[in-house]
């Protein structure tokens, strides 16, 4: 267990060819907008919806997994990030346990490569630069077998943090 190789991309994930894409979900996993929106397209919304429908909804800080229908990923993990509240309602505990819980399914399902949007960042309001200096030191120490981690960007803005932040800058 070797310490992940971490990327910063920046593009849409629902186009990496990587063995498990992450998913922003909502507890219910009833799908919704922004990523999650992106991948139910992406994958063939009438299957993805009846795949997540057979999973009883996922608490915030979880992570499930179903297959990745028609995206280049074999896999999709959905995991719940915390509605941003000002910081002080557990909300890194609950991002960092996404990270930690999306890697843990990953190496259930015997995945090398995953690839991570940043959660949260959105309708939930987490600010980008403490979700991405979270997302950072959370994937560089979590035990797991993945060797690839990909920390995916929809913004040069988000992008240009994790660079940052992977150099090991404030
Ligand atoms: N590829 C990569 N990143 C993307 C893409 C894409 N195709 N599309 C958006 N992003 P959000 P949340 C980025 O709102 O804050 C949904 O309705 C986006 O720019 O998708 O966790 C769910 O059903 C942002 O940086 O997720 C939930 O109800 C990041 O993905 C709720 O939104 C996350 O933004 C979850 O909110």
């Amino acid at each position: 267990m070797s310490p992940p190789f971490i990327e910063a991309f920046l593009g849409d994930i629902t186009e990496l060819p990587v063995d498990a894409v992450v998913n922003a979900a909502n507890s219910r996993l009833a799908g919704g907008g922004g990523v999650d929106g992106a991948i139910h397209r992406a994958a063939g919304v009438t299957e993805l919806r009846a795949a997540c429908a057979t999973l009883g909804g996922c608490d915030p800080g979880d992570a499930k997994a179903t297959p990745g229908f028609a995206l280049p990923a074999p896999w999709i993990i959905h995991t719940v990030g915390p509605v941003w509240s000002g910081g002080h309602k557990g909300e890194p505990e609950i991002l960092a346990s996404c990270y930690r819980r999306c890697l843990a399914v990953a190496d259930e399902l015997g995945a090398r490569s995953i690839a991570f949007p940043a959660i949260s960042t959105g309708v939930y309001g987490y600010p980008p630069h403490l979700a991405a200096e979270l997302a950072v030191a959370t994937v560089s120490t979590a035990p797991s077998d993945i060797e690839l981690v990909r920390l995916v960007a929809f913004d040069t803005e988000t992008h240009a943090l994790y660079l940052r932040f992977l150099r090991g800058g404030p």
